[in-house]
């Protein structure tokens, strides 16, 4: 077999995102652009021999291209061995399972997530370490110095690989394993649940509907809910992964999952409704007409965990994302248990899962998981929710109503002003910087200001620290507001505002959400001045 060792430019726009790198498709397609960042990935990581790597996708358009690509230089740069799944497809969940069941050096996983797909969509890609979580800040800096002065990229001359045949092939040296991607992810599953107990649920006529999206789930889903635990066939919709995700947009909230929405808010409502993204690892939550939000699906799954044979010894710790909303805090005093509180990015959570420190973790961005993968997991969260409500026998309404009624109600609402001029909103972030002290103490409405600060996140297992993390504004009544700016977008930027306000069980726990975070929206605009810089009056996406 030929090596080709093939000259190339650096580049300087492949800094890793808050998940890996993202981009439009058409950038992916320039040339040498896919090869220099995964050549960056390969020098990064300095392969011990005879290693094994994952890859796979969520099948969004430029997926297979990508991975043939990847396995001709898989071979070149020395890897013994590549699981891959079937026509490329593989859920970021089930990559982190893979990784950790076979002892395997990382996985490349190619997505962009919940961003749309198709030859004018987004494209995305990133490594997984051996412990199967996102890599963490020090290798994606590694990964980004390198892509900044590479010169050269390693790649076979060989033909393509049938990514369709299940089995093994030779590329040279390298043993390409196409595999099923549902089977060793669904054995996992089985050993977590009790899958007797949500058959028996299923068997009483219990109907559920899931969202796949189009994207990557449909497989799993149709594998584990219809034919395996016995929901009604067509429980689960828009099931075949399609490189376009069908046109739409494969974010799992209530505007992009409005069939699902509009579904369980009609007269034909399932008693329960699912969606995940277009890798699979988010989730969202609903029962008949009522939408559970993800931080409060957090929380509730962490007070009922135990009725999973999984976590029937408890949890051991948890853990939040900054932004998301306060409701897992009260959970856990009241388990007496840490809550940890992280950046945005689930590579955050990855030290203290392996350090034993939490068992459970999410974020109000509908990612939930535990410690049997290092990966946030949309079909888990839907199927700790299904084991919760077989054992309880209780209705999706009834398990969040008395949850509010044990625990108060933190409101909670996430506002996102999309593809807003760069420059305009790094103005908006530095204008809040300088007004950070100044803020202290001034009236917003009904609120005073009690702190306000830049969130910096001390690693308590490494000490590494990651600053600049998204400014907090905190009032007296223990209201918040955070503003960021996401990390996963590829046009201009996108400021995320994250709204929250508690409510004691003795108030009224039942009011809409926009309307019980009325004032502190308000307050978030003078603030930040959001329309006053961005010319925005409403923001595009509520959820
Ligand atoms: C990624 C990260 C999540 C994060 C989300 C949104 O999720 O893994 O931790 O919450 O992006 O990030 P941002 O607010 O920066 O856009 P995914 O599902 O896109 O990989």
């Amino acid at each position: 077999m030929t090596i080709l060792t093939i000259k190339t430019q650096a580049l300087s726009d492949q800094k890793p995102g808050t998940s890996g790198l993202r981009k439009k498709v058409k950038q992916f397609q320039k040339k040498h652009y896919l090869e220099n960042f995964v050549q960056s990935i390969f020098s990064a990581i300095n392969c011990p021999e005879n290693s094994t790597l994952v890859v796979g996708g969520d099948g969004r358009y430029h997926n297979e291209t990508a991975i043939q690509t990847i396995l001709k230089m898989a071979a070149a740069n020395g890897i013994k061995r590549v699981l891959v799944g079937q026509n490329g497809l593989l859920s970021t969940p089930a990559v982190s399972n893979l990784i950790r069941k076979y002892g395997c050096v990382g996985g490349i996983v190619l997505s962009a997530s919940h961003n749309p797909g198709g030859p004018n969509g987004d494209f995305g890609i990133k490594f997984n370490a051996s412990n199967g979580g996102p890599a963490p800040e020090a290798v994606t800096d590694a990964i980004y110095t390198i892509s900044k002065s590479i010169s050269e990229y390693h790649i076979c001359d060989v033909v393509d690989v049938d990514l369709n045949a299940i089995g093994k092939t030779q590329l040279d040296d390298m043993t390409v394993e196409i595999i099923d991607p549902v089977s060793d992810y669904q054995k996992m599953m089985e050993s977590l649940f009790d899958f007797d107990a949500i058959r028996s649920l299923f068997a009483t006529g219990f109907t559920m509907k899931f969202d796949a999206m189009h994207a990557i789930t449909g497989p799993y889903a149709k594998a584990i809910f219809e034919d395996c635990l016995g929901a009604r066939e067509g429980s689960v919709i828009n099931s075949k992964p399609l490189p376009d995700f069908g046109g739409c947009h494969p974010d799992p909230n209530p505007v992009y999952a409005k069939e699902l929405v509009d579904h369980m808010f009609g007269d034909e409502a399932s008693d329960f409704g699912a969606a995940s993204d277009g890798d699979g690892d988010r989730n969202i939550i609903l029962g008949t007409g009522i939408y559970v939000a993800p931080s409060d699906s957090l929380a509730i799954l962490t007070a009922n965990a135990h009725l999973a044979p999984a976590y029937k010894e408890g949890v051991c710790g948890a853990a939040r994302s900054m932004p998301t909303s306060m409701a897992i805090d009260r959970v856990a005093d009241k388990l007496g248990i840490p809550c940890f509180e992280t950046p945005t990015g689930w590579k955050f959570f990855g030290n203290l899962l392996d350090a034993g420190k939490i068992t459970i973790c999410g974020e109000e961005s509908a990612g939930t998981g535990s410690d049997h993968v290092r990966e946030k997991d949309g079909v888990w969260a839907v199927l700790l929710w299904l084991n919760i409500l077989a054992v309880t026998q209780k209705s999706v309404l009834e398990i969040i109503t008395d949850h509010w009624n044990a625990y108060g109600r933190n409101y909670y609402s996430r506002h996102d002003y999309e593809a807003i001029d760069k420059g305009v909103a790094e103005a908006l972030m530095s204008g809040l910087r300088s007004r950070k002290n100044t803020l202290v103490g001034t009236k917003q409405g009904d609120e005073v200001v009690a702190t306000v600060d830049d969130f910096e996140y001390h690693d308590p297992v490494d000490g590494s620290i990651a600053s600049k993390q998204g400014i907090r504004v905190i009032f007296e009544s223990g209201s918040r507001i955070v503003f960021r700016l996401s990390g996963t977008g590829t046009d201009g930027a996108t400021l995320r505002v994250y709204l929250e306000r508690y409510q004691d069980v003795d108030s009224d726990l039942a009011l809409e959400t926009q309307t019980a975070l009325e004032a502190i929206i308000s307050a978030a605009d003078n603030i930040a001045e959001i329309s006053k810089l961005t010319g925005m009056s409403e923001p595009t996406v509520i959820s």
